[in-house]
C-alpha cells in the first residue's frame, strides 16, 4: 500500500474540469445530456482557443485557498485530451489553442509547491471502439448504434492503459490518479457493460502500482484503490469499511457543475463551503474542491471570490484543518471538533450569545483560545454539587466544561 500520509495531513485539494465543454458552457456532460453527435460537437474542438491561460495564476489561487494539491481532467467523459497525446488526435495540439496544455499546468502548481494528481475518464463517447451504452450520446440512433455493435472494447481498453502509460511515464512524479468511473452500474439503459472487465481494470491497477508504486488510486476501477470518493455529498461520519476507518476524499462543485457553467446560479457561499471542509476534516476526510475554468482559460471572478474567501479563513485557522481528524470526542449541537495530537479545535456553525457548554471536557482542558486572534477564551467546570443546587446551570451534564465566548461573533 502506497503512504497517503501526506494525504490525509493536507486535507484541501483543487478539482479542475477543463476542457472543450467549456464552450458550450453548459456542464461537462452536455454532449450526452443533448445527444450531440461528434459532428455537432466538433465546433467546439474548432474554437477552443483559451488565449488568456495562465496556469501560474490558477496555481496562485489554489495556493492562497489553503489547497495543497490539485487534480485536473487529462481527458474528461468526450474523450478530449489535454495533453499531446501521441494516441489520438483529439487534443489540444489539434484545436486553435495548438499546444499541449497540461505540461505547463503541472509545472505551474508544482513549482507554487502543491502536489498533483490526474484524473482520466474511463468513459470516452469520441473513440471509435467504445460501447454505446446507456449514456453514449449516440445511444437514441439506432443507425449508428446497428454499426457500433461489432465494436471491440478490448481495442478501447488497449488506448486506455496506452494514455494512462503516457500520463504516468511523460510529466515526472504524478501524486494522485483518479480514474472516472468504470462502475457496471453506469449503464442502467438497454446495454449493461461489464465495468471492470471491459477496461481490464486489474491489468491497469497493476500497471500504474508499476509506473509509480508512490500513487495514490482512487476507487472507481472497481478493484479497490487508496480512497473512497463520495461525490456531492457530505458522509453521515467518519467512512469505514468492514468496521475500520479508511481514507476518503469528498469532491463537491461549487454550483453543481463540474465544467464551466455559465448560466448556472446555484453557487454556494463561502461560509456553506468552509462549513463543508470543516465538517470533512472533523469526519478524517479530504475535500477536493471544483473550478471550471472558462474556454478563454480562466477561472471565473465568482470562483475567485470564493477560493479568496476560503484562502482568507484558512490563513487564520489552516492549523484546525493540516494534519487534524476526527476526535474521540462529541461535540455539542451545531459544532465539530477537529483534532491533531493534544490540540482540540472547536468549530462553531452557530454562534451561541456566549456560553458553550462542552460535555465530558471539564478538567481535560488546560488552556483554551481563539483562532483568529490568540485571544484567552475563559473557561469553567461546574461543580456538580453546587450545579444541583442552582437551578441557572440546570441541565449539565456532570464534567462539562463552559467556555465565556465573546458577545460577537469575531
Ligand atoms: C462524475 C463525472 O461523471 C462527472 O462529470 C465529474 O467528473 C465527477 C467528478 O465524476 O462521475
Amino acid at each position: 500500500m502506497p503512504d497517503s500520509s501526506w494525504f490525509t495531513h493536507d486535507r484541501f485539494g483543487l478539482f479542475i474540469h477543463w476542457g472543450i465543454y467549456a464552450l458550450p458552457a453548459r456542464h461537462e456532460w452536455v454532449k450526452s445530456r443533448e445527444m450531440i453527435s461528434d459532428e455537432e460537437y466538433q465546433k467546439y474542438f474548432d474554437h477552443f482557443d483559451p488565449d488568456l491561460y495562465d496556469p501560474s495564476t490558477w496555481a496562485q489561487l489554489a495556493k492562497a485557498a489553503g489547497m495543497k494539491y490539485f487534480v485536473v481532467t487529462t481527458k474528461h467523459h468526450d474523450g478530449f485530451c489535454l495533453w499531446d497525446s501521441a494516441l489520438t488526435d483529439y487534443k489540444a495540439t489539434n484545436t486553435p489553442a495548438g499546444r499541449d496544455l497540461l505540461k505547463p499546468m503541472v509545472e505551474a502548481f508544482r513549482s507554487e509547491g502543491l502536489k498533483v494528481g490526474f484524473y482520466h475518464s474511463v468513459i470516452d463517447w469520441h473513440h471509435p471502439e467504445f460501447p454505446v451504452d446507456g449514456l453514449h450520446p449516440m445511444r437514441e440512433n439506432l443507425e449508428f448504434r446497428e454499426k457500433a455493435r461489432n465494436r471491440d472494447v478490448r481495442k478501447y481498453a488497449e488506448y486506455l492503459h496506452g494514455q494512462t502509460r503516457e500520463l504516468l511515464t511523460q510529466f515526472g512524479k504524478i501524486d494522485i490518479i483518479w480514474f472516472d468511473f468504470s462502475y457496471s452500474q453506469r449503464d442502467w439503459g438497454w446495454s449493461r457493460g461489464k465495468g471492470k472487465e471491459d477496461w481490464q481494470s486489474e491489468k491497469l491497477m497493476a500497471m500504474v502500482r508499476e509506473l509509480q508504486p508512490h500513487i495514490l488510486v482512487n476507487d472507481r476501477l472497481e478493484v479497490g484503490g487508496d480512497f473512497k470518493t463520495p461525490e456531492q455529498y457530505q458522509p453521515a461520519g467518519r467512512l469505514m469499511v468492514d468496521g475500520k476507518p479508511v481514507v476518503w476524499e469528498a469532491c463537491q462543485t461549487l454550483n453543481g457543475s463540474w465544467g464551466y457553467h455559465r448560466d448556472n446560479l446555484d453557487w454556494k457561499p463561502v461560509d456553506m463551503l468552509i462549513r463543508m471542509l470543516v465538517d470533512t476534516v472533523s469526519k478524517d476526510g479530504n475535500m477536493l474542491l471544483n473550478v471550471g475554468p472558462n474556454a478563454r482559460g480562466e477561472f471565473e471572478p465568482r470562483a475567485i471570490e470564493r477560493l479568496k474567501g476560503i484562502g482568507e479563513w484558512m490563513r487564520l485557522h489552516g492549523r484546525s484543518i493540516y494534519g487534524c481528524g476526527a476526535s474521540q470526542f462529541t461535540p455539542p449541537p451545531d459544532c465539530r471538533y477537529t483534532q491533531r495530537g493534544n490540540r482540540l479545535y472547536l468549530h462553531l456553525f452557530a454562534w451561541p450569545f456566549r456560553h458553550v457548554h462542552l460535555p465530558d471536557l471539564g478538567n481535560r482542558v488546560e488552556y483554551a483560545q481563539l483562532l483568529n486572534d490568540a485571544s484567552e477564551i475563559q473557561m469553567r467546570v461546574v461543580d456538580p454539587h453546587q450545579q444541583a443546587q442552582n437551578t441557572t446551570m440546570g441541565g449539565l451534564a456532570p464534567n462539562t466544561l463552559t467556555l465565556e465566548l465573546p458577545v460577537q461573533k469575531p
